[in-house]
């Protein structure tokens, strides 16, 4: 009796125990003064960073670059969407530093980490990013901390890889610590929406996990939308961009459609546009790039195989996506050789390398491909990019070219990729003998020197 009696009296107070640590968690939520802690101070880690600070939140960022540690602290930004100047009066109050010392994780109350998941060249999942930064806090956790992964990822990471890990640690999910996932949603360059004014989804372990980081982000968005558990919030986001994916996927093949029909795939895309339900334009381009689009269905699409289902749409849409940089240069074929040109002689200027207008991100640009393929017939490709200094492609390194009428003129063909607004398209055609633009960045312009996808 005396033993059972004794378990039961260790139940209860380490019960109540618990329930002290989560109660504290939820005041320093409420009250602004837990300290939030965010691994990865990139396009994701930063703009979340700043938007807890900004609450009043003491944030630390923790980066493995000791040059974004710097910057960071310096209030110096290096993400696009963040300025210097949003940055300067947070990292003065210090309310926002940033840290490449793990250790200091133990003394945050919120972990979340923000770190990439590219795709192995197999296009295997590498979650080698999120295992690092689970080992670390592992080794620095304690009692009553909430821990959120939103990285992009397959159904089942949090639950299957993460969980595991940081029990190692002796401590218990959902008693001793909180463990929980929210994608993120951040599209860079996006003026409209930033993260106070996109929905943010939460799943967590337990129902107190998904209560925790529900307050958590309660406290900087407008709205949190909390879901049954980490698969599922895992799953929406992966199906929010398999859905760009495959529509982008249809479009392009739609592009290949008119090409045999003899139709302008962008005149068909603009006149169904108008349709002011059940449909949502996407547009054809040279493919996808960023890494998002073109990786994160492929994380979904690794965990379906393993449960033995093949996700078709998923491949298809890679497909389709991923052989756009061929047609594109298949199509320049065609183009300077009605012009009379031979592509291996002719000389080539390409408007645009980052993988989509109006930010500085070359990272997955399908340029890469345009322009690896287009050397590779012996023609002469440059490049101008007014975000982009410079760029490598297999390994070479290009510049941007400095644009002016005279230079434009020598090209044999003007290559448009990436439809950037602060070029003046009705001056490049006048200038250019020839233009093949993927982007429709020179709709509204009618010259016979105009080839559209
Ligand atoms: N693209 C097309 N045709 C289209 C739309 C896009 O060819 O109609 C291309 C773009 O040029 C780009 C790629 O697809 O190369 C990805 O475009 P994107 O607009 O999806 O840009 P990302 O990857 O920076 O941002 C996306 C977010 N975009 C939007 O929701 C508008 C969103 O899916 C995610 O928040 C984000 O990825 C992410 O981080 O997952």
């Amino acid at each position: 009796m005396c033993a059972a009696h004794n378990f039961v009296e260790l139940a209860i107070r380490s019960r109540r125990e618990n329930d002290i640590y989560m109660k504290n968690l939820f005041e320093l939520i409420a009250q602004k003064k837990a300290a939030v802690g965010i691994i990865g101070q990139g396009y994701v880690g930063l703009p979340l960073a700043v938007e807890f600070a900004r609450a009043g939140f003491r944030v630390t960022g923790f980066e493995v670059d000791p040059k974004k540690v710097a910057s960071l602290n310096a209030a110096k930004s290096y993400v696009d969407d963040i300025e210097d100047a949003a940055l300067a009066p947070l990292v003065e109050a210090d309310l926002l530093r940033c840290t490449s010392d793990f250790a200091e994780l133990n003394s945050q109350d919120a972990v979340i980490i923000c770190v990439p998941t590219p795709l192995r060249k197999s296009k295997d999942p590498d979650v080698s990013y999120i295992v690092s930064s689970a080992e670390s806090i592992r080794k620095h956790m304690r009692r009553g901390q909430l821990i959120v992964l939103e990285s992009t990822t397959y159904p089942g990471t949090t639950t299957e890889l993460v969980k595991p890990m940081l029990e190692a640690s002796g401590l218990k999910t959902g008693r001793d610590f909180y463990l929980a996932f929210s994608p993120e949603r951040v599209d860079p360059g996006n003026p409209n929406f930033g993260i106070v004014n996109t929905p943010k989804v939460v799943g967590g372990e337990t129902e107190t996990c998904t209560k925790l980081a529900a307050a958590l982000y309660g406290a900087i968005v407008e709205r949190v939308l909390p879901v049954s558990n980490t698969r599922a919030a895992e799953l929406v986001k992966l199906l929010e961009n398999t859905f760009r994916a495959v529509n982008i996927g249809m479009v392009n093949e739609f592009a290949l459609m008119c090409d045999r029909l003899d139709l302008n795939v962008w005149e068909i895309v603009d006149a169904a546009a108008t349709k002011p339900f059940g449909y949502m334009p996407f547009y054809p381009g040279p493919g996808i790039g960023g890494h998002c689009i073109p990786l994160d269905p492929h994380y979904l699409g690794w965990k379906m195989k393993t449960l033995n289902f093949e996700p078709r749409f998923i491949e298809l849409a890679g497909t389709i996506n991923s052989n756009m940089p061929a047609y594109v240069v298949s199509r320049l074929y065609r183009t300077l050789n009605e012009a009379g040109k031979c592509m291996s002689k002719s000389s080539v200027l390409v408007m645009g390398v980052t993988y989509k207008a109006d930010i500085s991100d070359p990272r997955e640009s399908p340029a890469m491909d345009v322009i690896s393929l287009l050397t590779k017939t012996g023609a002469k490709v440059d490049y101008h990019d007014a975000y982009v200094k410079e760029f490598a492609v297999d390994g070479k390194k290009l510049v941007s070219k400095k644009l002016s009428p005279a230079m434009v003129k020598k090209y044999d063909c003007v290559l448009i990729l990436t439809a950037h607004k602060c070029v003046d398209y009705k001056a490049l055609v006048a200038q250019a003998k020839l233009v093949f633009d993927t982007r429709n960045a020179t709709r509204g312009i009618r010259s016979k020197k105009i080839v559209r996808l």
